[in-house]
């Protein structure tokens, strides 16, 4: 267990009452659980408000592109097999301009977390319609409402039986963090998509929207039959199925690769003499 101060107070640009506070404080608490120091971990990120995260907790922090926080990541991970890796990203980070990005993940399987801060809308960007925007939904930008039917990403990873699929509300931190930990021990790629109000953009899925649908999955509910994950994965309406989704253990990528075995490349010694001898081939 590591004291939470020791992950630092930030003053942060979110608007008060944002969901983003929620889910960091379940970072927190979740890292905290695991005794994983502020030097311990890497937190990756895009862009967008939730991709502000890492900018808020004392780590190692890398910030990439709109939409590519999941390549990055994944190097980072093969780079040193042995250190956590948490990304956080919007909903169009991570399933818009990230959205093949998202697909590959599933399937290379590198052992990393995704937290998808899903708000149902595009936040830093003041409130355009995002994949997950719910069809019909009138924004600034679409005043006749979103025309197009809205991603469920939840229900995609299930059926690309991806290893971790949770679905969380940033308005049950507890819950939240106890997710977050059963993803980071998992090994493989672990989703866990976020339901995270936006309290300046999005007037339709507010904390009370949320909090009337999000129904926590029952302690008898087994997350390894697939079929019945499919079924509570596509669930998202008038109910919203809150926790452990789907889970199917597998060989992570890590272990598929020869090159991989062994101590993490990060710890093995240079040799600067192949490296000059590859540029003098190619050059
Ligand atoms: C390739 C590219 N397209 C568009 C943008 C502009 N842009 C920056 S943030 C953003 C939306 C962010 O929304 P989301 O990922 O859902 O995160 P949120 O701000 O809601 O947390 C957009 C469209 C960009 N920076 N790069
Ligand atoms: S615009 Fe929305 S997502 Fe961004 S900080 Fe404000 S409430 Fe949070």
């Amino acid at each position: 267990m590591i004291d939470i101060k020791e992950y630092g107070e930030f003053n942060t640009s979110w608007c008060p009452g944002c969901g983003n506070f929620g889910i960091m404080d379940a970072v927190r608490a979740a890292l905290s659980r695991q005794g994983i120091a502020p030097h311990q971990f890497v937190y990756v990120s895009g862009i967008g408000q939730a991709a502000k995260a890492p900018h808020y907790i004392r780590c190692n922090g890398f910030n990439g592109l709109h939409g590519r926080s999941l390549p990055a990541a994944q190097a980072i991970r093969l780079a040193n097999t042995g250190l956590p890796v948490l990304v956080s990203s919007g909903d169009g980070c991570s399933y818009g301009e990230g959205g093949n990005h998202f697909l590959a993940a599933i399937r290379r399987n590198v052992n990393i977390t995704l937290l998808a801060h899903d708000n149902q809308i595009y936040g830093l960007t003041k409130g355009q319609a995002s994949p997950t925007t719910m069809q019909g939904h009138v924004t600034k930008a679409q005043p006749l409402g979103a025309p197009s039917a809205a991603f469920n990403p939840v229900a995609v990873a299930v059926a690309m039986r991806c290893g971790f699929v949770a679905r969380g509300f940033a308005g049950d931190k507890e819950h939240l963090a106890g997710l977050i930990v059963a993803a980071m021990q998992h090994e493989g790629f672990a989703l866990v998509d976020i339901l995270q109000p936006c309290v300046s953009f999005n007037k339709v899925n507010t904390y009370a929207w949320y909090k009337e649908r999000c129904r926590p999955l029952p302690e008898s509910y087994d997350p390894t039959d697939w079929q019945t994950a499919m079924t509570t994965a596509a669930t998202f309406g008038e109910e919203i199925p809150v926790g452990v989704i789907y889970r199917e253990d597998k060989p992570g990528f890590e272990t598929r690769l020869p090159q991989l075995a062994g101590p993490p490349l990060a710890a093995r010694g240079r040799d600067l003499a192949a490296v000059a001898r590859v540029l003098e081939a190619f050059a």
